[in-house]
């Protein structure tokens, strides 16, 4: 996959692009991406994701984001291993927000992305005051030499699938929900920062990681997890939270890997989340603690079905 930010000298092979703003990256989404792989395929044509960054909404009400189910980052590692053939970023602001959905369509969509079939949402708008959306497409389409297919949006149990639905069930930790509506692990990623190695004295060491600051996360507490490093999972148990038995501060991704000793600093690493345990407490001494995410770990081994 090639990242593009978009620029003016931009000028893609043939594609079948997909147009949205892609929180979550859902089932929804997925099957946008299906169509356009789909389309790829029988017309020898590229797949191209483009996306607006940071989201129209954060720009236009000059808010920071706080509830991102994805950071940029992770975005781009799922878009890959959807495997999209470019993955286009526009960077949103007042200025771009001021083109007309004519001078859209015609200078990104059909010059710069070179789109063969625009793969859309029936809700996405674009365009100076989001004027433009399917309509408007299918009616340039009559004119110009592309394609378009509308994807509506998709249920789960009688429910239309959103990120907003998504964010809501991580914050009530029903982690196993909110995969079942995206089809993958939620994700934390980060680099394993330096602790103060007290796991490491009660035989309990841990990768830690910072999670960005945009990121929405799960209640605090402990979760059945497993951990990507270096392209490898491994099994493991997390503790979202600030570590009150031993007075911590920040708020911190801890997670113990079993059956694991490498030294793993700096290393980029991907913490899927499967399933809530507990809450976080804070022990009266290291021991009592130790005690528990032994239990914790026992949780975790029967979650995954492991013999020992
Ligand atoms: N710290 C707490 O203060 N309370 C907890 O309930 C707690 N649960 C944890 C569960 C797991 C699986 C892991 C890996 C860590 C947990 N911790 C908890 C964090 C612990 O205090 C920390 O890893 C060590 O003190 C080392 O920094
Ligand atoms: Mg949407």
């Amino acid at each position: 996959m090639e990242k593009i930010t978009m620029n003016d000298y931009i000028k893609l092979p043939k594609t079948a692009v997909v147009l949205g703003n892609f929180d979550g990256i859902h089932k929804g989404h997925t099957l946008l991406i299906k169509k356009a792989k789909e389309i790829a395929r029988e017309e020898g044509v590229k797949t191209a994701i483009f996306t607006f960054n940071p989201h129209p909404s954060f720009v236009l009400t000059g808010k920071m984001p706080v509830d991102l189910i994805y950071t940029g980052q992770e975005k781009e590692m799922v878009m890959e291993q959807e495997g999209i053939d470019f993955y286009i970023e526009f960077p949103f602001t007042k200025q771009s927000a001021s083109m007309s959905y004519k001078q859209f369509i015609e200078d990104i969509i059909l010059t710069k992305l070179n789109a063969q079939v625009v793969i859309i949402g029936a809700d996405y708008r674009f365009g100076k005051n989001k004027l433009g959306d399917y309509k408007t497409l299918v009616k340039y389409s009559q004119e110009y030499d592309f394609d378009v297919i509308v994807v509506h949006k998709l249920k789960h149990k009688d429910t239309v699938i959103s990120s907003t639905w998504i964010r809501d069930e991580i914050k009530n930790a029903n982690i196993e929900l909110a995969n079942e509506l995206t089809g993958r692990p939620f994700i934390i990623n980060g680099q394993v920062m330096k602790g103060k190695n007290i796991g490491t004295g009660i035989g309990i060491p841990t990768a830690n990681i910072i999670p960005d600051e945009s990121k929405l996360l799960p209640p605090k507490g402990v979760y059945v997890s497993k951990v990507q490093v270096k392209g490898k999972d491994y099994n493991g148990v997390t503790n979202i939270g600030n570590n009150p038995t031993v007075e911590g501060q920040a708020l911190i991704i801890e997670t113990h890997i079993i059956d694991f000793n490498e030294d793993i600093y700096g290393e980029e690493i991907s913490v899927k989340l499967y399933h809530y345990v507990r809450p976080e407490k804070k022990f009266n001494n290291l021991t009592e603690l130790k005690e528990q995410i032994d239990l914790d770990i026992e949780e975790m081994k029967n979650y995954f079905n492991l013999t020992k």
